[in-house]
C-alpha cells in the first residue's frame, strides 16, 4: 500500500506553524544550521527484511496483525516508511528468507518504492528444511569440511542474488562457537573460519565490499569463533582490503566502549558499517536510542570526527543499517523511531564544536571538554530533522500520520491478523 502525497502535504500544512516557529528558533541559535539539514537529507539508513514483523523470544511472541507475507510485501512496507520520513531508502535482504524468486520484478518492485539494495545477509546459524548437513556445530568452522563446503557455497549463493538486484555488499554474522569448556579447538576453528571467508572473499566482485559481524555470545554461550571487534579486525587484516568489520550495538559485552571500538576501527580503515539497535542487557535488538541514546550520540560523534579526519563522504562511505526486533511496538513505529534517533544523534555530532573540543582536550580540561558535549547533546536538533524531512516531501511526524491515516488498520485489513513475516 502507498500513501497519496496530498495526505503527506495535508498533514504539513497542519503542523507547519509550529514547526516554522521551532525551526526559526533553531535556526538562530545553532550556527551550522543549514549545512546539517542537507546533511540529513543526504543521509539514508537501510531497513533489514527480517524486521517488518512482530519478533518474538523463545518464550512468546505477539503478533501485531498486517504482516507483510512476501518480498513484494516487505518492499511495499519499506517504501511506506521511507515515503514517511525519506530517510529509509535502503532495503537488507536475509537470504533465503527473502530469496528474489524473480529479481527483475523484484529491483523494479524496489525502484518504484525509492529503494536500493544495501548489504545481503547470510544465514548460516538455521538448518533449511532441504538442507543436507547441519550446522549445529557451526558452518565455517565445523571440523567436518562437508559442512563447511556448504556454508561456503550458501555465502556464494548470496552474493549471487545481490548482485542481480545492485547490492553490492555482504554481510556474515556467524552464530559459530561452543557452549561448554573443551567442546572446541579455537585455532582450529578461526583457521578454519578464516579459509571459508577466503573462499567466499574470492568470489566477490570488484566492486564489492564483505562485513565481518562480531558478537560476544548467543546462541553459543561459552565461545563465539568471531566474538568482538579484535576477531573481526583479525579476519578482515587476513582478508584483505575489501573486507571490513560491522558494528552491532547489541552484539557487545555489557559497558563496552563502543565509541572507542568505532573511532580505532575507522582509524585502521576496518570499519565497514553498523547494526543499529539499542540493549540494557543482552542482543535485545530494541529501538535505537531507547535506552542509551548518549552512546550513541557519543558514537556519532567519534563518526563524524574520525570520517571528516579521513575525507570521508557521510552518507556514502559506510554502511548504516537497522538490526532490531520488535516484541511489544508496532514494527513500522519502531523503525521509524529508530531512523528519528539515528538522524537525531548524526545532527548532535555535527553540531558538537569539535575546535573548541580540541582545544580542550590540548589543555586536559576535563570539564569543558565535557560542557562541549553535552551542550551537543542537550541541544534540540529535533526541528531540524523535521525540516529535513519536509524538503525531502516527507511528513513533518510520521508516526502522527501513520496512525492518522489508521495505515496498520488497512495492512490488517489487506493481509489478515494472522499474518507472519519471515525473519526473527
Ligand atoms: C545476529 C544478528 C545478525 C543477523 C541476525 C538477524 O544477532 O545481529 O546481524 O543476521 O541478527
Ligand atoms: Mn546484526
Amino acid at each position: 500500500m502507498q500513501i497519496e502525497k496530498y495526505k503527506i502535504e495535508n498533514h504539513n500544512e497542519s503542523l507547519l506553524k509550529a514547526h516554522r516557529s521551532k525551526f526559526e528558533y533553531s535556526s538562530a541559535t545553532i550556527e551550522k544550521a543549514e549545512s546539517i539539514v542537507k546533511k540529513l537529507t543526504d543521509f539514508q539508513v537501510a531497513i533489514p527484511s527480517w524486521a517488518l514483523g512482530t519478533g518474538g523470544t523463545r518464550f512468546g511472541r505477539f503478533s501485531g496483525g498486517g504482516e507483510p507475507r512476501n518480498l513484494e510485501e516487505k518492499i511495499e512496507d519499506i517504501g511506506l516508511l521511507h515515503a514517511l520520513n525519506k530517510s529509509s531508502g535502503a532495503i537488507s535482504l536475509h537470504i533465503p528468507w527473502d530469496i528474489p524468486e524473480n529479481p527483475s520484478h523484484i529491483k523494479a518492485l524496489a525502484a518504484q518504492n525509492g529503494l536500493q539494495f544495501d548489504a545481503m545477509n547470510s544465514n548460516t546459524f538455521q538448518d533449511q528444511p532441504n538442507q543436507q548437513l547441519s550446522y549445529k556445530f557451526g558452518s565455517l568452522q565445523n571440523v567436518n569440511a562437508a559442512v563447511r563446503r556448504q556454508a561456503i557455497d550458501h555465502n556464494i549463493e548470496v552474493i549471487r542474488y545481490g548482485a542481480e538486484l545492485g547490492s553490492t555488499s555482504l554481510t556474515v554474522w556467524l552464530s559459530d562457537g561452543s557452549c561448554f569448556p573443551g567442546q572446541l579447538n579455537f585455532r582450529e576453528a578461526f583457521q578454519n573460519t578464516l579459509s571459508g571467508l577466503q573462499e567466499i572473499y574470492k568470489a566477490l566482485p570488484d566492486n564489492w565490499k564483505i562485513f565481518v559481524e562480531y558478537k560476544a555470545f548467543e546462541p553459543n554461550f561459552y565461545s563465539t569463533t568471531v566474538g568482538d571487534w579484535g576477531q573481526s579486525y583479525l579476519y578482515t587484516s587476513k582478508l584483505g582490503n575489501k573486507a571490513y568489520t560491522l558494528v552491532d550495538l547489541g552484539h557487545h559485552l555489557p559497558n563496552a566502549n563502543i565509541e572507542q571500538i568505532v573511532s580505532l576501527l575507522l582509524m585502521e580503515g576496518k570499519l565497514g558499517g553498523f547494526h543499529f539497535n539499542d540493549s540494557k542487557y543482552g542482543d535485545d535488538d530494541l529501538t535505537a536510542g531507547s535506552i542509551k541514546p548518549y552512546q550513541l550520540f557519543l558514537i556519532f560523534n567519534e563518526l563524524v570526527e574520525g570520517m571528516d579526519a579521513k575525507g570521508m563522504n557521510h552518507a556514502t562511505d559506510l554502511g548504516w543499517m537497522i538490526d532490531a526486533s520488535h516484541n511489544v511496538k508496532d514494527p513500522l513505529e519502531d523503525l521509524a523511531q529508530s531512523v528519528e534517533a539515528i538522524l537525531i544523534a548524526y545532527a548532535q555530532a555535527l553540531l558538537t564544536d569539535s575546535k573548541a573540543l580540541r582545544q580542550a582536550r590540548q589543555d586536559n580540561d576535563v570539564v569543558k571538554a565535557q560542557e562541549i558535549l553535552q551542550h551537543a547533546f542537550r541541544t534540540d536538533v529535533r526541528p531540524l530533522v523535521a525540516e529535513a524531512r519536509l524538503r525531502a516531501g516527507a511528513a513533518l511526524d510520521p508516526i502522527a500520520l501513520f496512525r492518522n491515516e489508521k495505515i496498520r488498520e488497512q495492512l490488517i485489513k489487506n493481509r489478515g491478523t494472522k499474518t507472519v513475516a519471515t525473519g526473527l
